[in-house]
């Protein structure tokens, strides 16, 4: 249960940090970050490093800085982004890829957040441009990026496989295309397949995720990659305002982060598992059984003839907290602050608003 005695299934992001986290934090060795001084921050970067198989790793403060200095570090302005459409870099953002980096956004939609290979060869070599006598040719260019999530937030954390990666990834390289991957529950999808991390890193030019999500850390995400790209980065963390001081008294708490709460994430897996069964013994049709593959899950209140608002402050009521990110949809994450008693807990809450 979370500390306002809710249930709080809105985000993994609500997590607060652990006892050990708070001690670290407390005895953290600090510099100046931006002199490039801060031994726990540098010492952060190290083990992200490692344990992606990347030259080099940067901190910032959120994992939307990372997906906007990481698109701005990959990206000239006008450059075309293929993104699946449901993306976080696309959907909850603000515009701030055209924003900031000036690109163009392709999306197309996916099936579980995966994107479709042809219909991304399609795009990518179309040649339907009009050309006027004068020569010039409208075209809106060739494509520059791919971007991809995993796991796909939006899909409700579904994974996207390593073989579908890769694939990707092969087509990118032959049209001189980068990789992208937001990888903020990277960790949950390794956790999940058992493939590691540094396999889904291999096969981005930068990879973002989070610590501050089913990792728990209060703050902080990293982007990996190679020493020039990092280094590239960095000038763009400076100049989006990301460049924190005595940034190790946060970062000390993402390195228990990486080394404590890694594999504990199979237990939030398991409970949704659990709760997503029991929404669907109460509503056959109100979960998609198949997409529950990590710590998200959507009861699609809409199908079921219900209305997901009235849903929602009903559950509230009972002391279940829910989200939502497309309408009739209710969206729930477990993470560490939801233990077993709290997914009774909710699926009582549901029977009661259910009924
Ligand atoms: N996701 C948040 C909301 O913004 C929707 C959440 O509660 O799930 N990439 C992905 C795939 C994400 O899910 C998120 C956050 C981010 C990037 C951005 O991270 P933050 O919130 O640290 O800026």
């Amino acid at each position: 249960m979370s500390l306002n005695g809710f249930v709080d299934l809105r985000s993994d992001t609500v997590t607060t940090p652990t006892p050990e986290m708070r001690r670290a934090m407390a005895e953290a060795e600090v510099g100046d970050d931006v002199y490039g001084e801060d031994p726990t921050v540098n010492k952060l970067q190290e083990l992200a490093a490692e344990i992606t198989g990347k030259e080099a790793a940067l901190y910032v403060p959120s994992g939307t800085m990372g997906n906007q200095v990481a698109l701005r570090t990959l990206t000239h302005h006008g450059d075309n982004v293929i993104v699946e459409e449901g993306a976080h870099i696309l959907q909850y953002e603000l515009n701030a890829g055209p924003a900031l980096s000036g690109v163009q956004f392709r999306a197309l939609p996916g099936r579980g957040g995966v994107l479709n290979l042809d219909e991304v060869r399609a795009i990518a070599t179309a040649r339907t441009g009009w050309t006027s006598p004068a020569g010039e040719v409208a075209l809106p260019g060739r494509i520059n990026l791919v971007a991809m999530e995993n796991t796909h937030n939006r899909a409700s954390g579904a994974i996207y496989p390593l073989e579908d990666m890769r694939a990707m990834a092969a087509f990118a390289r032959e049209i001189e295309a980068g990789v992208y991957l937001d990888g903020a529950r990277i960790f949950n999808a390794s956790v999940a397949t058992g493939v590691p991390v540094k396999d889904y890193a291999s096969l981005a030019d930068i990879m973002s995720f989070c610590f501050s999500k089913g990792l728990a850390a209060p703050v902080g995400s990293c982007l990996v990659g190679s020493t020039d790209l990092i280094a590239q980065a960095r000038v763009w963390r400076k100049r989006y305002g990301g460049g924190m001081r005595q940034a190790g008294v946060i970062a000390a708490a993402c390195i228990v982060s990486l080394t404590q709460m890694v594999d504990r994430l199979a237990d939030d897996h398991a409970n949704a598992r659990r709760l997503a069964q029991g929404l669907a013994e109460l509503e056959p049709k109100g979960v998609d059984l198949d997409t529950v593959q990590t710590n998200i899950i959507n009861f699609e209140a809409a199908r079921v003839g219900k209305d997901a608002r009235a849903l929602m402050g009903a559950l509230r009521d009972e002391g279940v907290l829910t989200s939502t990110t497309r309408p009739g949809a209710i969206r729930m994450l477990t993470h560490k602050d939801v233990e077993d008693a709290d997914v009774d807990r909710a699926l009582a809450a549901y029977k009661k608003a259910l009924t």
